[in-house]
């Protein structure tokens, strides 16, 4: 708390001790800094059950880095990775971080126009999607790509396989901590999605904040095994399955897409031990009769974020899982993404409620402000909320202006989130400023509820 000229200014922080972060190295670096104590562990197993170790991931990810170099690829260039949870996925990601490159992720799903503006406003190189999507993807004058399929390539396209089997060595590149590494698309408080820098800093501040140190906000285990059925492709599991895992050096389920009986045996069958969720999933596994069949008892923590969590849902989620805990965290793509995560989670649990979203993560400041005036605002006054620290975006892709309304000048990125922190330091999210649409808590663009619901689909319940 600090007086600025007669007005008192209300900073909220972790009630965790801040710690030393190591982020001004690569981001592949930090990740995989266990990597000669266990390249021999499972990393990722895919629905099928094939399993690369981390080694094996390591390595995959590495051959094509060599492979994009050969293709041309150089620090700063941007690829574009189209494609639903697999492990080429994670391959391609972890290559364009070791080439100094960056990678924009897209919904598969997306139709020719969306992923066409992403790629010419992220001018994108290279495509890695499968043989499926090629048709969507418009070769332009001023915009031309190579594509790569995971699958048998069609007519112009390079294989995956064959790109990654090229003969080379992985260049040295000099990666600065405010490079960019990735460049998810978000509509953020306004407008239609935007390209939204994610430096390597800003990604290592937010995996120091949950998972590092003598009690993590987020304990994360060796032994653990990680359900990533949420897409690779939205900031959500990217960051909190796919990046805090492989600093921790546990193994992640990953699943093409949701359907209900797969996961269950799915969870049962590999021992799944913590589920990232959104509260859709956390309500079909509190709700569904089907649940009931299967063996889940190796479920320890199931964390819900990316919307409201149903108020209704304890009762049912406990009785079912009297074993995990269930709680909340808070993210938004532009702040790195983790604001907030219950401390019912950290290695020495606190005690916490259900219906907060958590409270703000430690070596990162947050304050509540109205919205009028700008002025901050102490416990229990609801306001907008505000985060500053290390992990937050860098701003948006050459939008000056955006990042400006987003950022301010004091380094305070304003979510357009309206809520308040209570006695006991927990943010509850009350209500939204921004025009955010969300679908199962994931962002949609306005026009493709219009499109798709105009066909005469399932109207979306948003
Ligand atoms: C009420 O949804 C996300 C990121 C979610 C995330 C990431 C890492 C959750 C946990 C984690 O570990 O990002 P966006 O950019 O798609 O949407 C951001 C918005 C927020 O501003 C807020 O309005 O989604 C909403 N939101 C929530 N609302 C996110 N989490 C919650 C929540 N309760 N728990």
């Amino acid at each position: 708390q600090k007086t600025n000229l007669n007005q008192t200014t209300y900073i909220f922080k972790s009630k965790l001790a801040d710690i030393p972060i190591n982020n001004t190295i690569p981001l592949h670096t930090y990740s995989f800094q266990k990597l000669p104590q266990i390249s021999h562990h499972p990393c990722l197993i895919t629905s099928s059950g094939k399993t690369y170790t981390y080694g094996d991931t390591h390595r995959a990810s590495r051959n094509f880095a060599v492979g994009l170099f050969n293709l041309g690829i150089r620090k700063g260039d941007v690829i574009m990775i189209l494609l639903p949870n697999s492990p080429e996925f994670v391959f391609s990601f972890w290559a364009a971080s070791m080439l100094g490159a960056v990678s924009t992720i897209a919904n598969p799903s997306y139709n020719s126009a969306e992923i066409t503006k992403q790629l010419k406003a992220t001018k994108s190189k290279i495509v890695v999607t499968r043989a499926m999507h090629v048709h969507k993807l418009k070769q332009e004058e001023e915009n031309t790509f190579i594509v790569i399929t995971v699958d048998n390539p069609p007519e112009n396209c390079m294989s995956f396989s064959v790109v990654s089997r090229t003969e080379g060595t992985l260049p040295e590149v000099d990666i600065n901590p405010d490079d960019a590494v990735t460049l998810p698309f978000s509509s953020g408080t306004t407008g239609s999605p935007k390209g939204v820098v994610l430096t390597h800093r800003s990604l290592i501040t937010n995996m120091a904040q949950l998972v590092v140190g003598e009690n993590p906000n987020l304990h994360m285990k060796e032994d653990d095994v990680v359900l990533c059925v949420l897409p690779l492709f939205h900031i959500y599991a990217l960051y909190c399955v796919m990046l805090c895992s492989t600093r921790v050096g546990c193994r992640v389920l990953l699943m093409e897409k949701y359907e209900m009986r797969a996961l269950l045996e799915l969870v049962e069958k590999q021992r799944v031990s913590v589920v990232m969720a959104v509260p859709l999933l956390v309500a079909a596994f509190s709700k569904n009769p089907e649940v009931e069949e299967y063996d889940l008892s190796s479920i320890r923590m199931v964390m819900s974020g990316g919307a409201p969590l149903a108020k209704d849902i304890n009762g049912a989620f406990r009785s079912r899982f009297p074993q995990a805990i269930l709680r909340q965290a808070l993210g938004m793509t532009e702040s790195g993404p983790v604001i907030a995560m219950s401390l019912g989670f950290a290695k020495y649990p606190m005690a916490t409620k259900l219906e907060s979203c958590g409270s703000v993560v430690r070596n990162a400041k947050m304050k509540i402000i109205d919205p009028l005036t700008g002025s901050s605002l102490p416990y229990n006054t609801s306001g907008e909320i505000c985060i500053r620290g290390q992990q937050i975006m860098k701003g948006y892709l050459n939008d000056e202006k955006a990042s400006a309304e987003a950022i301010d000048e004091e380094g305070w990125l304003h979510t357009g989130d309206i809520g308040y922190v209570d006695n006991n330091d927990e943010i509850f999210i009350v209500d939204r400023l921004k025009e955010l649409i969300k679908f199962k808590g994931f962002q949609v663009e306005s026009s493709t509820i219009v499109q798709r619901t105009s066909k005469g689909g399932s109207r979306y319940e948003v």
